[in-house]
């Protein structure tokens, strides 16, 4: 996003001015369709009568005449386009025109469109009809080939069966816009095209209705927000067949298990359970209704519009069975999720004017220590006293007790990801490529923003860069590299944004870091710090107690209160002590996770794991779009959806993508292949020579590929060169004959 909002993405540059210019007149001859914007900032359809100077009157859709300057005026693309599949087809590239054909095809239920190799998703927020086991099939067998993400899924799986490798399906996008309804999508393409093993399929399939239980929930963003980021490896053996699954998981956003913004929610599983556990089962765990609970009632919010907690928990119950967790197990595992709700409303009374409390023993600090198996004055001891056995002050007290919390739900978030790997885990020996799909959480900006944004935002970051690289970025360089002739596009990445996280010896990270592991640093200090090391940044802006940084999609400003606390994130040894002599197997399990690296750290290593994964793997990338705020259908505002395309720079990706060479070959490798086309008194030594040669006998026309410094670059598959190939290497065809009719 550039500074005034992304303006100049409208503008066209010196040149395509002048074109354009030049080329009004014409438009006028014609009578074609342009682009003006009479009022409001909004671009609409016209055609111009008359222009005077640098003045034009046009003629509106709906018939009006207006007078606008010709600086607000763009060419408009003919009516025959109008709604094509792929924006690379589209004469004219600027904002409106491109705008303007999501829109058209929104109108018409058409959520997906294809910028070349990229898929671009728009939310419908409603069913549109257009999945399930018929589409599957149609996809698979080429019936349908529209743009659609089972087409990305199905051209991910031909690649990697025609030995492409490992692939990657890469979902981006910001909160809301529709990420993981895609991934669900993917997946069920991907985990059933493999045909055969309708039980690995369906097992892999139910994973995510478990995941998004415990991993999802309500923000004022997203009914059903990730608050985790995931990457599903799929595995195939030889013959294609799936043969396995692996889930990976990156930081869960467990500070949401104490802490709940207002109109917001904690983690689905928590309301499904009270809602919807069998009486026998809401005895043994004495579970009560979640209006009673501290941790949920807090944000005035219960509720789901249009969902039924009690039914989602019979799904889940049922999604557990398929995908084969054992029973037994999930009891301890519902024996915890109550005690972290019993947790939550365990009280405190000031005892001293240091403030300094004791712990009620009420229903339910003996509740919570009944379901953790441990006994009630042990945990009242490691709630009510420092490690030393000084007592705790109130806030500090509030902190233990939610820091156990938080800590129970994030372990039994791990173990639960671990219980279902187990039981996805094929036949390693059979195992030959992957296809994973990634789907994270999106770019995020509240009114107040935490610890949590964060690092949700440093992780869009990221993978935004990876998008960028491998789109467009690394396609220029070699062009460039390899000297051929190529209208260079500026393309902004995001590259100084990263510094200020990664720098080195002191980015945000690190500073953070050392922040956590000393006793001095607080809140403030750690704000001095960054202002101190990083105020050069360019995407850092530090105003008292806050600091806002520039995302390539909009500036956030983060509140750093708690920060170095959420980030370091240790269990006291009294507390590790409790869980670990519990009498529940769980909890001894869970004490022995303690780790010593603070969030942050461990983010980014987890982070720069997953990119290491995607930069081995050929990327197929999707883009979800949200078309309003209000999670509507029927609704497109241009506003909403613009400032996603600017910031995504899909107008520039789509302009290189247009003009892109999608095939190149090494002189020697094009050499080698349709050498077979000359005769051999042709034959010249080198492979550049050879090439050329080939290239000029079978007249290859010139504006179809361009010759580098070590490859050739054509724009489209080289078909007639393959037929003759193909024609003389079975003999139907000799040489001599091919070269002098031949005419590609
Ligand atoms: P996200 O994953 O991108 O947000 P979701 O995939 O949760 O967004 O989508 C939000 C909501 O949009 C879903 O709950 C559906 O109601 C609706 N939706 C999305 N895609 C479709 C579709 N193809 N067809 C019908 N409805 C759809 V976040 O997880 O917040 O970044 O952290
Ligand atoms: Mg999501």
């Amino acid at each position: 996003l550039t500074d005034d909002g992304g303006a100049t993405l409208a503008t066209p540059s010196m040149s395509q001015e002048t074109e354009w210019e030049d080329s009004i007149c014409y438009f006028v001859k014609k009578k074609l369709r342009v682009w003006c914007r009479p009022r409001n900032d909004q671009w609409e359809l016209a055609k111009i009568k008359s222009t005077v100077g640098d003045e034009a009157s046009v003629m509106l859709l709906d018939g009006s005449v207006m007078t606008v300057s010709t600086a607000d005026l763009l060419p408009a693309n003919p009516e025959v386009l109008d709604g094509v599949d792929d924006l690379t087809e589209l004469g004219y590239l600027n904002e409106p025109s491109v705008l303007h054909n999501l829109q058209y095809r929104y109108a018409h239920d058409v959520i997906y469109s294809n910028a070349g190799p990229l898929l671009l998703a728009i939310n419908p927020f409603k069913d549109v009809h257009i999945y399930g086991k018929d589409y599957v099939t149609a996809y698979r067998a080429k019936i349908l080939d529209n743009p659609h993400v089972y087409a990305t899924a199905d051209t991910a799986y031909n690649n990697m069966m025609k030995d492409g490798g490992n692939q990657s399906i890469i979902i981006g996008g910001e909160s809301g816009s529709g990420k993981t309804e895609t991934a669900k999508f993917a997946l069920q393409y991907l985990a059933s095209v493999g045909g055969d093993n309708c039980e690995l399929a369906s097992k892999i399939i139910h994973t995510s209705c478990i995941l998004e239980a415990f991993g999802n929930a309500k923000t004022s963003r997203n009914c059903n927000s990730s608050r985790f980021g995931k990457l599903i490896d799929i595995y195939y053996n030889p013959e294609g067949k799936v043969s396995g699954a692996c889930i990976k998981t990156l930081l869960l956003e467990k500070s949401r298990v104490s802490q709940i913004s207002r109109g917001e929610r904690s983690f689905h599983i928590f309301y499904q359970m009270c809602a919807g556990a069998p009486p026998a089962f809401k005895d043994r765990l004495n579970l009560k209704l979640a209006s009673e609970y501290k941790f949920l009632n807090q944000s005035g919010c219960l509720k789901l519009n249009g969902h039924d907690d009690a039914h989602n928990f019979e799904k889940l119950m049922e999604a557990f069975d398929i995908v084969g967790i054992r029973l037994e197990d999930l009891e301890h595992a519902f024996e915890l999720l109550s005690a972290i709700l019993w947790l939550g409303n365990i009280t405190f009374t000031v005892i001293d004017d240091e403030e300094h409390i004791e712990v009620v023993a009420d229903e339910a600090s003996r509740s919570a220590a009944k379901l953790m198996g441990c006994k009630v004055k042990d945990l009242i001891a490691v709630l009510s006293n420092h490690e030393t056995a000084e007592p705790l002050t109130l806030q500090q007290a509030i902190d233990k007790r939610d820091t156990l919390a938080k800590f129970v739900y994030e372990s039994l978030f791990g173990w639960l990801v671990g219980e279902i790997n187990k039981s996805l885990e094929g036949d390693e020996k059979h195992t030959q490529r992957t296809i994973s799909i990634l789907d994270t959480y999106g770019f995020e900006s509240f009114q107040k923003n935490s610890f949590s944004q964060l690092c949700i935002n440093y992780a869009d970051e990221r993978l935004q860069q990876h998008f960028i690289r491998h789109l467009c970025k690394l396609e220029q360089e070699e062009y460039e590299w390899e000297g051929i002739h190529w209208k260079k596009v500026e393309l902004e990445d995001n590259q100084e944004c990263l510094d200020l996280f990664e720098k080195k010896p002191m980015g945000l990270i690190s500073i953070l870091d050392e922040g956590s592991n000393s006793s001095k640093a607080t809140d403030v200090t750690f704000t001095n710090k960054i202002k101190r090391h990083l105020s050069s940044n360019s995407c850092l802006n530090i105003e008292r107690g806050t600091f806002k940084v520039r995302h390539y999609a909009g500036e956030v400003q983060y509140d750093a209160t708690g920060f170095l606390e959420q980030n370091s994130d240790t269990l006291k040894s009294d507390t590790i002590q409790l869980l670990s002599t519990s009498r529940k197997e769980l909890l001894n399990l869970f004490a022995s996770f303690s780790h010593e690296q603070s969030v942050g750290v461990k983010f980014k290593d987890q982070l720069f794991r997953l990119i290491q994964q995607l930069e081995n793997s050929k990327a197929h990338f999707i883009r979800c779009i949200r078309t309003n705020t209000k999670q509507l259908p029927g609704m497109y505002e241009k506003d909403i959806v613009l400032e996603q395309l600017r910031c995504s720079r899909i107008r520039e990706i789509v302009q290189i993508l247009k003009s892109r060479y999608s095939i190149r070959l090494t002189h020697q490798e094009f050499a080698n292949r349709f050498g077979c086309l000359l005769s051999e008194s042709i034959i010249c030594m080198d492979p550049l020579s050879t090439s050329l040669a080939i290239l000029q006998q079978y007249r290859v026309p010139p504006h179809t590929y361009q010759v580098g410094y070590t490859k050739l670059f054509f724009r489209e598959h080289i078909d007639v060169l393959e037929n003759f190939r193909q024609e003389v290497l079975e003999g139907t065809r000799d040489v001599e004959n091919s070269s002098l009719g031949g005419r590609v």
